[in-house]
């Protein structure tokens, strides 16, 4: 019998030209023609300085790419045989030897091309893939719509369209490229994803969707859906292999073309799978083999964990709103994390490392949720897979955000075979939490409140109202709510992010859905009132900051060091950001004078802000049951919003999460008289705890050192008491202090080291640090101890590795041990560096 299935990949070297134009050139694939263009040096770096502007014209002409390929005689024999294409940035026009095969018009899209018999023989072929310009096809399509879409992080003009059109949401293409208020504006185009040949004979697996009926700890009732085509009708065994050993095996039969092949089947009490503060996240390995009399005719293994994620709302007892939280396997979660852009504007250039690298660093703070936010795309398998072996869950939206969408039925119908084809590929994973239609738009658009919004629907007539708000109910609340019902109906799907009910739309008062609180920062809000503001569910708020200047050095040279130069305002994109991060500093700090100085007390603001929010949110628990600050990390190196930089560099924000978000967080509400203090706690049982309290004055004399016992109640906020009960203060002088909660066995569970002053009105004294070290095996392990109370204390090594612990607040009786992953060889050599906030002062 002929071989039954293999797959050649056609990934690599292909060539590329601008259309019609000149030589054919070296490709990568997958890629994109700027990536393609700089290899080449024909493009500069656009992240260099101001060199993104020189990357503009690539966006307005036709591209090319071709690979020839040799196939011998065997392709002609087999049943079927096929092209695959993981993914074509966007509008694509596919020839096979001359021949066209398809027209392609979405990104998020894969594609199966089959090949005639005559098409596959024995010889050299062509594969030639010319792609439209997505301005000019974008423009296009906005004319054949009739009606201008808003959308308002589409850099047009930045891009020099004509009449500054923004194209991006006639595209199904990541509406990021075109430009956002942290990204740079890079439009491109290319076979953006894997490319294969796959040949069979009778029969191949397309799909196998492990459906969870139902999950409890004694029993995993599941559904076995494996999707099939086939040349011809026939029949067979399915086998399913659980952890490498046989669990089942049935007779099934199939049809001429597509069946899908259902078997259930139970596993007794399973091993389920958890977020990683709750448990293991434990997966299991599935193999589904079909075999006909002579032989196994396909194979496909799954990895996937066997979890219950529910998604609750329901009405407070008191009237006073409806819940939004999340229960894994029965368990309220508190949600902790960030949201998710891109790693790179150029998507292809994100490895699986990168992904290893950034979820290790979410999990690293505590997270156990990130949100996959809708502007960007849908991430590829190695993300998901991480979250999955992490314990990480994901808020996964479709890629719509902050714009207006078209209706006609082309585009919705391309629109469902998107979430089709997403939904199928993603629907295994554990980690996937809730589906959610897009970014804002239904608070952006306000249809039930006619002076709110964002002032787009203000611009239209009433006919056209109608017609946008059709597209957007379309979408939102029928196609993709079907798709996710259909495919995935063991997760919940969510209209919009942020929503609150049918009829009505998220604000800053909102008692039900989650809310995006933009008080602080875009409404200049004080911090504190990141505790007057809280929602259900919080999954979006944010404080920018700069990178570090290392960063900074990598698209600069000294000329641009200024926080206002032209070269470091093109790598600022929110209009308001200096003056925020500015008019923010000034309340808080002492402005500095030096830059260097500057972008490290940004960073300290920026730590400060959100570890205001995360405070409240988690003080409200569980009136509030998550908390997902904007945002997580970048696409290209820039001033944003983000705890981690582009290249991967962890700002002071995400050393802050890291300790706001351990199981335990203590801090202080109010100030003045009102000044309390609070605790929260993730633990599942009480805890009995001590309270530690210590005093000092800013030169270093410790004025208290009390311990109280306390008891920290469950999965809640707790107000221990009013903060004057528990710390002597004077007014006469401002005091630094120290507050831990230590567990029965000495363990400190969490820490604050906090002033009732703004720094600014701190008369910091110089630290003097002593450091002493010691090599562990895999690192270095350094203790740390001041003799005055020091802020910000930030250790810089010539290692990439991070600290342990970073840019924290030290006391004289409270040394911290921090840990540096260090290979043997470096362990002898590395030099550490500390400052702290004192050093930025001008004038002590
Ligand atoms: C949120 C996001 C993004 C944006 C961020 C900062 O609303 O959804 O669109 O980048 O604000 O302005």
């Amino acid at each position: 019998m002929s071989q039954q299935s293999f797959q050649l990949s056609l990934s690599g070297q292909w060539e590329f030209r601008q259309a019609d134009r000149g030589e054919w050139m070296p490709a990568t694939v997958p890629g994109c023609v700027h990536t393609d263009l700089m290899e080449l040096g024909l493009l500069p770096d656009p992240f260099y300085r101001l060199q993104e502007m020189d990357a503009q014209w690539v966006d307005k002409v036709d591209w090319e790419y071709r690979k020839t390929i040799h196939l011998t005689s065997v392709y002609q024999e087999m049943d079927v045989v096929e092209l695959r294409f993981e993914g074509l940035d966007t509008r694509a026009d596919v020839y096979w030897d001359g021949q066209l095969l398809a027209q392609t018009n979405n990104a998020f899209r894969h594609w199966i091309l089959p090949l005639d018999p005559q098409l596959r023989t024995a010889g050299t072929h062509t594969i030639r893939i010319y792609f439209y310009s997505p301005i000019a096809h974008g423009l296009l399509l906005q004319q054949t719509y009739g009606t201008v879409l808003p959308a308002i992080n589409d850099q047009s003009k930045r891009g020099g369209v004509p009449h500054n059109r923004k194209v991006s949401p006639y595209l199904r293409k990541p509406p990021f490229h075109f430009g956002w208020d942290w990204g740079p504006r890079l439009v491109s185009s290319g076979i953006s994803h894997q490319v294969s040949l796959n040949a069979w004979n009778q029969l191949s697996i397309s799909d196998v969707y492990i459906h969870q009926r139902e999950v409890s700890g004694e029993q995993a009732s599941l559904e076995s859906q494996c999707t099939v085509r086939a040349s011809s009708e026939g029949a067979g065994m399915l086998r399913i292999r659980l952890n490498g050993l046989p669990l089942l095996e049935q007779a099934v039969s199939w049809k001429k073309g597509e069946s899908v092949l259902t078997v259930p089947f139970i596993i007794e009490h399973p091993r389920l799978w958890w977020t990683h503060d709750l448990g293991e996240p434990y997966l299991y390995h599935m193999e589904v083999l079909i075999q006909s009399e002579a032989g196994l005719l396909d194979r496909a293994t799954i990895q996937t964990g066997i979890r219950d994620i529910r998604l609750i709302r329901e009405p407070d007892s008191g009237g006073r709103g409806s819940s939004f939280r999340f229960e894994l396997n029965g368990v309220a979660l508190f949600a902790k994390g960030a949201n998710y852009i891109p790693q790179d504007i150029f998507l292809s250039r994100v490895t699986s490392d990168h992904h290893r690298r950034l979820i290790a660093a979410a999990s690293e703070a505590n997270m156990n949720m990130i949100r996959i936010w809708g502007g960007g795309a849908y991430e590829d398998e190695a993300f998901y897979r991480q979250c999955d072996e992490k314990g990480i869950l994901v808020w996964q939206d479709f890629m719509f955000a902050c714009a207006m969408y078209p209706g006609n039925r082309a585009f919705l119908k391309n629109v469902q075979a998107e979430a089709r084809d997403q939904v199928t590929r993603l629907r295994n994973h554990p980690c996937i939490a809730l589906w959610c239609g897009n970014n804002e738009i239904d608070l952006a658009w306000a249809q039930y409140n006619p002076i709110g919004g964002w002032g787009w629907k203000q611009r239209y007539r009433k006919k056209t109202r109608r017609k946008i708000w059709k597209a957007n109910t379309d979408l939102f609340h029928v196609i993709l709510p079907e798709v996710v019902a259909d495919l995935h109906p063991t997760v919940e799907y969510w209209p919009s992010s942020p929503y609150e009910k049918d009829g009505g739309h998220s604000g800053n008062k909102s008692t039900e859905g989650d809310m995006h609180y933009w008080g602080v920062w875009h409404g200049k809000h004080p911090f504190n009132d990141f505790h007057t503001y809280i929602g259900r569910f919080m999954s979006e708020y944010g404080f920018q900051s700069f990178p570090e200047f290392r960063t900074v050095e990598t698209y600069t040279v000294p000329e641009d060091h200024g926080i206002e130069s032209d070269v470091m305002a093109a790598h600022q994109r929110s209009g308001i950001g200096n003056l925020r991060i500015r008019s923010y500093m000034e309340d808080h700090y002492l402005i500095p004078d030096s830059f260097e100085h500057f972008l490290y007390v940004g960073q300290l603001l920026q730590a400060k802000a959100i570890r205001t929010a995360i405070e409240a949110h988690r003080f409200a628990r569980p009136y509030c049951m998550g908390t997902l600050y904007w945002q997580l990390n970048d696409c290209w190196p820039v001033a944003s919003w983000s705890g981690i930089d582009y290249v991967y560099r962890w700002k002071a924000l995400h050393f802050e999460v890291r300790r706001a978000f351990r199981p335990f967080i203590l801090g202080v509400k109010g100030t003045g008289s009102d000044a309390a203090l609070y605790v929260s706690s993730d633990a599942r049982t009480d805890v009995a705890a001590s309270l530690r309290i210590q005093t000092y004055r800013m030169n270093g004399a410790m004025i208290q050192d009390s311990s109280y016992d306390v008891h920290v109640p469950a999965s809640r906020g707790t107000k221990l008491g009013s903060l004057q009960a528990f710390a002597r203060m004077t007014e006469a002088e401002p005091l630094m202090i120290y507050m831990a909660l230590i567990a029965e066995n000495g363990e400190e569970l969490c820490y604050r080291i906090w002033s009732p002053e703004a720094p600014k009105h701190l008369e910091l004294q110089p630290p003097v640090f002593q450091i002493e070290q010691e090599e562990v095996s895999t690192g270095i392990r350094y203790t740390l101890s001041t003799d005055v109370p020091a802020m910000g204390v930030w250790l810089q090594s010539d290692l990439e590795a991070e600290f342990s612990d970073n840019f924290f607040h030290l006391v004289p009786g409270v040394p911290r041990e921090v840990y540096l992953p260090a290979a043997e060889e470096d362990k002898r050599t590395v030099n550490v560096r500390i400052m702290s906030l004192y050093d930025t002062l001008t004038n002590p």
